[in-house]
């Protein structure tokens, strides 16, 4: 085991099984209960919430543990409408002339179409950036690692972290995205990879009456 200063000690507490058995499960009996939801209330949100909830996704690994992410979040109403046009123009084209008729027929039972009126009414909106590379204190470019897998794993603990606050999410996937990158005005080594309304559902709110795959089908034992 190293002991260098670069290493510090690190352990968690030995629990009962019951304890594990039980927290394991309590997690599980939470998490199924989020859904994506796409119709969103305009209750404003106070910011600490999607301060805290970034916080939570930034503590996933990555690559080398360069963290290779930035999280965009829109507030304002005119960059909000801003988004929700420039969506809605390459969805029309994705609904209408883009996607396979399997893939429509696969997106049937969602109810999605090319109006996007959530990105309007969301108090607020995450915007996910992989950055293909970094840059180093001299300005020269730094490598990055695993961005994908990086980026995907801090998206899954951003959706967790706004569940377990009490609000809903959707994970949008305007194609191609990079209408955010130029709206937002970021750098050229970003990405954009997800666009997250985050707020309360609307009043009236439904979601796809679909269920999960079984253990037995998502797992395999050796
Ligand atoms: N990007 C489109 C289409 C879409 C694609 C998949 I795969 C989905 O799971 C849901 C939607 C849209 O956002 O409407």
């Amino acid at each position: 085991m190293h002991n260098d200063a670069g290493f510090i000690p690190h352990s968690r507490p030995i629990l009962s099984d019951d304890a594990l058995i039980a927290n394991a499960q309590q997690f599980y009996t939470d998490l199924k209960t989020r859904r994506t939801v796409r119709h969103f209330s305009t209750r404003p949100v106070p910011k600490e919430v999607i301060e805290a909830i970034i916080r939570t996704a930034s503590t996933a690994p990555s690559g080398a543990h360069k963290q290779p992410w930035t999280f965009a979040v829109v507030e304002s109403a005119d960059m909000k409408r801003n988004i929700r046009l420039a969506a809605e123009e390459e969805e029309r084209r994705n609904y209408h002339e883009r996607m396979s008729q399997e893939w429509l027929d696969d997106l049937a039972p969602l109810g999605t179409d090319e109006h996007k009126p959530f990105l309007e009414h969301a108090p607020y909106l995450i915007v996910v950036f992989k950055q293909a590379y970094g840059t180093n204190p001299d300005g020269s470019k730094a490598k990055h690692y695993y961005v994908n897998e990086s980026v995907g794993l801090a998206a899954g603990f951003l959706l967790a972290a706004i569940h377990q606050a009490g609000l809903c999410s959707l994970t949008h996937t305007p194609s191609p995205m990079n209408f955010l990158e130029q709206l937002l005005e970021r750098p050229k080594n970003e990405r954009a990879v997800l666009l997250i309304p985050v707020g309360y559902p609307a009043e009236d709110a439904v979601v796809p009456n679909i269920e999960r795959k079984s253990l037995e089908e998502v797992s395999v034992w050796y």
